[in-house]
C-alpha cells in the first residue's frame, strides 16, 4: 500500500534541514539548500523537493560536498560578477551572487553571473523568479550529468540541462516564468514514475540497445531524449557550453567521469544573466507591452501562462500542507538519525 504522509512547509523545512545538519552541514548551506526543497514542494515541483533530499545527504557522506563551503563572489568585468561555491551546493553560492548581479544590471543595464564548484540538484526558477521580483528580466543556465542522447545519436552525453527565464510583470502580479530541461521530460520525472511503478510517456527515452521504451528503469539506463528532437538537442548543447566552457567549468560528460556514484547533483557551473527593461528599452513601457501578449495567450480555451500552475500551488499548500510517499518520509527521518 502507497501510504502518504501530510506536512507543513514549516515541517517540509524542519526535516530537510535537520537531515543536513546531522550530516555535517553547516546552518548557512543546510538553510539554503532546504529553502530550495522547500520551495519546490510549495509550488508542487515534487521531483526537486524532499524527493532530492536522500541525494544531497549522499553527496555530502561520499566526501563529494563540501557542505560547509562559504562561496566567495568576485568582479570579473564590471558586468560579470562570478561566484566560486568552492565545491558546496549551488543554493548559498547563487545567494551570495544574487545581490551584485541585481546592482550591475541595474548599473550596466545588463550583466551576468558565472557560478563555479557548485552542485546543483534543484529547479531553476527560483534564481530567474527572485530576479524578475527586482524588475529584471532573468536567464539562467545549468548543465548535469550524461543522461540525453544527442540528435541521431542513442548514448547520454548531454545533461538534461534545464533554462529557466523570468519577465517581471507590474500591478502586483507575480513574474511570468518558465523553467524546463532540454530533454523530453526532467531525469528526476523518470524517477518518480519508476519509484511509483508507471510508464513513462512514449518519447522520453530509449533503452541501452537503442530502441524506444516506455520502462523507466530501461530510459535511465539506456538514454534520455531532447525534447523536440534535433531542436532540443542543440539547446542541450548551448547549455552545454554557456554553463560549462564559457564560466570555465565541468560539461556533463566531464561531470560523469569525476561523480563518485552517490546519486547526488552533479558537479558544475552555472550562468545566470540580467537585464534591466528600462535600461534596454529604446521606447515604451516594455512591461506594459508585454501584457497585450499576456492578455492575448489568455484569451484563448486552454491556454495559460507558464508558472500559472506554480502560482496556484503556492497559494494552496500554505493552507492545505504538501503530501509524500511516507517511505521518503522515513527514508529522511533516519538520515537525521530519528
Ligand atoms: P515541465 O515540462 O513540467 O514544465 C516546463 C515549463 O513549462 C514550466 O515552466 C511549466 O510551468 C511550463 N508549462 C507546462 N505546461 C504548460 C502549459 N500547458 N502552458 C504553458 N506552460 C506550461 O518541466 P521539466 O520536466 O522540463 O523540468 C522540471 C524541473 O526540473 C524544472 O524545474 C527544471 O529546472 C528541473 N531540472 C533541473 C535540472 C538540474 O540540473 N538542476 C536538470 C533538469 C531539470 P508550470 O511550472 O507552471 O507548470
Ligand atoms: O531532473 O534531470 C533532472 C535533474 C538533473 C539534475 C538535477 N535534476
Amino acid at each position: 500500500m502507497n501510504e502518504s504522509v501530510r506536512m507543513t512547509l514549516d515541517e517540509v523545512h524542519a526535516l530537510a534541514t535537520d537531515a543536513f545538519l546531522a550530516n555535517g552541514g553547516s546552518p548557512a548551506q543546510s538553510r539554503a539548500v532546504a529553502d530550495t526543497v522547500t520551495a519546490a514542494e510549495r509550488d508542487e515541483c515534487r521531483s526537486h523537493g524532499l524527493f532530492r533530499v536522500p541525494g544531497y545527504v549522499a553527496s555530502i557522506r561520499s566526501g563529494k560536498v563540501n557542505a560547509g563551503a562559504e562561496p566567495k563572489a568576485e568582479r570579473l568585468a564590471p558586468g560579470v560578477v562570478k561566484v566560486d561555491g568552492c565545491n558546496g551546493f549551488a543554493p548559498l553560492a547563487l545567494e551570495v551572487g544574487r545581490e551584485p548581479l541585481i546592482e550591475r544590471a541595474r548599473e550596466l543595464g545588463i550583466a551576468a553571473l558565472a557560478v563555479t564548484n557548485t552542485h546543483h540538484f534543484a529547479a531553476l526558477w527560483p534564481e530567474t523568479e527572485a530576479l524578475a521580483e527586482r524588475g529584471l528580466v532573468g536567464f539562467a543556465y545549468v548543465a548535469a550529468m550524461s543522461y540525453v542522447a544527442p540528435a541521431g545519436g542513442t548514448k547520454p552525453l548531454y545533461g538534461t540541462n534545464p533554462m529557466s527565464f523570468a519577465w517581471p510583470r507590474g500591478g502586483g502580479r507575480p513574474p511570468l516564468v518558465f523553467d524546463q530541461a532540454s530533454s523530453a521530460s526532467a531525469r528526476g520525472e523518470i524517477m518518480i514514475h519508476q519509484r511509483d511503478g508507471k510508464p513513462i510517456p512514449e518519447g522520453w527515452g530509449i533503452d541501452a540497445d537503442g530502441n524506444p521504451t516506455t520502462d523507466p528503469a530501461a530510459a535511465l539506463a539506456g538514454a534520455q531524449l531532447p525534447f523536440g528532437g534535433y531542436k532540443g538537442a542543440s539547446i542541450a548543447l548551448m547549455i552545454e557550453l554557456l554553463a560549462g566552457a564559457l564560466v570555465g567549468d565541468l560539461f556533463s560528460f566531464e561531470a560523469s567521469e569525476v561523480d563518485p556514484g552517490d546519486g547526488g547533483p552533479p558537479r558544475g557551473g552555472e550562468l545566470v544573466i540580467a537585464i534591466d527593461p528600462a535600461k534596454l528599452s529604446a521606447g515604451g513601457d516594455p512591461l506594459r507591452h508585454a501584457e497585450a501578449l499576456f492578455a492575448r495567450i489568455l484569451e484563448q480555451d486552454g491556454a495559460r501562462l507558464p508558472s500559472d500552475r506554480r502560482y496556484a500551488a503556492r497559494q494552496r499548500t500554505p493552507l492545505e500542507g504538501v503530501t509524500i510517499p511516507r517511505s521518503l518520509y522515513d527514508t529522511i527521518r533516519d538520515l537525521r538519525g530519528g
